[in-house]
């Protein structure tokens, strides 16, 4: 494109100077080397008027004695070639030109870059609040929660599978809470894969505002709900931030599928963020979303829930909305879902960690109750 711009072009003007014969006007030919074009650029328009008097009272011989550079008539494969007048142009020509080619290519990568972290997302009825997080309705329902015996990769707290009627629908975020969000909120960015985080090296280049918020605690996640909840566009709407329960979370991950993922009985690179492939998190949103059109459920990060744990929850647990246990033991908190560096996990692994600690691995997303309901979508 470069090399187009700077050649000269097939000219307009080629076909009138040709045209000039005897009798023409001097005023013709001037008036032609007036505007000289940039085919005829070489030439001065000193030469075509000579060339032009010449042509009037002479011969292509006499123009030729005149002065002329080439008689008028004569053709014009005489004129320089185009790669001639480029080889000719000023070294500061070819440095902008390299300047111009760099910031090009630059920009097309990191287009393509950033095209290459996206997952087109479905058009279904969502709620968006004052920070544009956006929220998926999950109608109220029944499932099997837990595993079933015969799942061999299944750990103990998983079992015994069990029946779990939700009598509420929920507005889950579809996806995971990112760093911009959270930066929000709450002011400060404590992700390991930020600009400023100690990963910031397998980010480089790299916008990570889409990207979950990571380092965070459970604490950390309530005080976010607490002063998102406390913003005053929030209040004047009438919504208010929770983390999911357990059982929340699995329905809304299966999605009315009973396979071990919610794209079925495997999960693949393709599929989600695990497994360590990248090394670090990514863009939310950039994987298939699961049947409900929830993003990022099986990776990227795991996601911390509001119940404690207890491995042995299952063999109690109310079949009603079922709200975790009282208490724990351990001091630990369900985690759900898998993460960048952890193994496949289903819709019904369970981890358990201290709601105090925090990981690069560890992030959250969050159920909005709206306490003054307008009309709810119904999904398509
Ligand atoms: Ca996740």
């Amino acid at each position: 494109m470069v090399v187009g711009m700077l050649a000269p072009k097939r000219c307009k003007h080629r076909t009138a100077y040709e045209s000039i014969s005897p009798g023409d006007s001097l005023n013709k030919a001037c008036t032609l080397g007036g505007h000289v074009p940039a085919c005829f650029a070489p030439r001065s328009s000193v030469n075509l008027c000579r060339m032009a008097t010449d042509a009037r009272g002479g011969t292509p011989d006499n123009a030729m004695q005149s002065g002329a550079t080439q008689p008028v008539g004569a053709p014009l494969h005489s004129e320089p070639h185009w790669w001639w007048r480029v080889a000719r142009l000023p070294r500061r020509a070819f440095v902008l030109a390299g300047l111009i080619g760099a910031v090009a290519i630059g920009l097309v990568g990191g287009w393509w870059s950033h095209r290459s972290e996206q997952f087109p997302r479905p058009s279904i009825p969502v709620l968006s609040n004052s920070i544009g997080q956006r929220f998926v309705w999950i109608a109220p329902g029944q499932f099997l929660m837990g595993a079933p015996d015969e799942d061999r990769f299944a750990e103990p707290d998983e079992r015994p599978q069990h029946k779990v009627r939700l009598t509420k629908g929920f507005w889950l975020g579809q996806f995971e809470v990112t760093q911009a969000e959270y930066e929000r909120v709450i002011g400060t960015n404590p992700s390991h894969f930020s600009d400023k985080g100690q990963g910031r090296g397998l980010v480089a280049g790299q916008s990570t505002a889409e990207f979950p918020v990571e380092m965070v605690s459970w604490f950390d996640a309530e005080a976010f709900c607490t002063r998102l909840s406390s913003l005053p566009e929030e209040r004047a709407a009438g919504r208010t931030y929770r983390l999911p329960s357990e059982a929340e979370w699995e329905y809304a991950c299966r999605a009315g599928t009973t396979s071990r993922f919610s794209c079925g009985e495997t999960l693949s690179l393709d599929n989600a963020n695990v497994k360590g492939r990248w090394q670090r998190t990514r863009l939310v949103g950039c994987y298939p979303p699961n049947p409900w059109g929830l993003f990022d459920l099986h990776g990227n990060v795991l996601e911390w829930c509001a119940d404690w744990h207890t491995a042995d929850y299952y063999d109690r647990s109310p079949a009603i909305d079922p709200p975790g246990p009282e208490t724990s033991l351990e001091d630990v908190r369900v985690l759900r879902g898998g993460g960048w560096f952890f193994k496949a996990a289903s819709s019904s692994f369970r981890d358990a960690i201290s709601p105090y600690f925090k990981s690069p691995a560890h992030g959250f997303r969050v159920v909005c109750e709206v306490t003054a309901p307008g009309p709810i979508p119904q999904l398509k």
